[in-house]
């Protein structure tokens, strides 16, 4: 059945002002896609909407909810191993933001589906720097930290933060046996890295990245430093061990 291969899985924290309407994007498009939200706990009511708009949608829309807020990273996780779970062949990372437009969902899906891709991923940084609506340093920090990604863990890709992902679900498959470590930003790059060390097909769409207009961003210094300083230590481990 077509419309159970490909899914689309959304983080949430304290998404209620956005997640009915992505939602409702999503569920328009033509490739059919299932949608998983991961919640941890959100106090302003995000799980309580999903699951009245799931009682409409009980063959498309799914909800995971977790105790508290543990971080984009583990949320994924969770959900990586649902959607292998429940067989889909095809598993999305979006925000729920609408910073990624749920749009290009339908033109990373003809790379995964049709063009021997393994991971496709929505790039900021592919043609010069695609980003609507942040402020400067917000970009400058941004464009920067993928460059010291880059030639930190030698992985040929400009947007290694990007958290808007397609990915075959062997891949998935594969770094979940291997066990993943970051939580915040590093998860994003760490998932690329051993991807690429792994010898996936990796490729790089341009996208447009728009700021959020309502709620407000999770990002910290916590998740700032964790990148920074786990990105070293990851790289001299892959060195020893050879795998990763
Ligand atoms: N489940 C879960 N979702 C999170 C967490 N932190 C962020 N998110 C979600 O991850 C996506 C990206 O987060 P956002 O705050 O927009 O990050 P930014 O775009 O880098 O400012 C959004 O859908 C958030 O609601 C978390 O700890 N747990
Ligand atoms: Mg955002």
């Amino acid at each position: 059945m077509s419309d159970r291969k490909s899914i689309v899985i959304i983080p949430t924290f304290n998404e209620a002002e956005n997640i009915i309407d992505i939602i409702n994007e999503v569920l328009l498009l033509k490739d059919n896609f299932s949608i998983l939200v991961v919640d941890d706990n959100s106090p302003d009511g995000t799980a309580e909407l999903v699951k009245k708009k799931m009682e409409l949608n009980k063959h498309r829309l799914f909800l995971i909810e977790r105790e508290k807020k543990l971080g984009i990273g583990p949320a994924y996780i969770n959900g990586f191993k649902w959607a292998i779970k429940n067989e889909y062949e095809n598993i999305y990372e979006m925000d729920a933001d609408f910073s990624h437009n749920p749009y290009d969902l339908s033109r990373m899906q003809v790379f995964l589906t049709q063009n021997g891709v393994d991971v496709v991923i929505g790039s900021r940084y592919k043609t010069g720097v695609n980003v609507v609506n942040w402020p400067i340093q917000r970009v400058l920090i941004s464009y920067f930290a993928c460059m010291y990604a880059r030639i930190i863990t030698g992985t040929p890709i400009m947007d290694l933060t990007s958290g808007f992902v397609g990915y075959k679900a062997k891949v998935l498959n594969e770094i979940l046996n291997n066990g993943i470590k970051f939580k915040g930003y590093a998860f994003q790059i760490e998932m690329k890295f051993k991807a690429y060390n792994l010898k996936y097909n990796l490729y790089e769409i341009p996208i447009i990245f728009t700021d959020r207009v309502k709620g407000s961003s999770k990002l910290n210094l916590s998740i700032i430093s964790e990148a920074i300083f786990g990105l070293i230590t990851m790289k001299i481990s892959q060195i020893f061990t050879k795998i990763f």
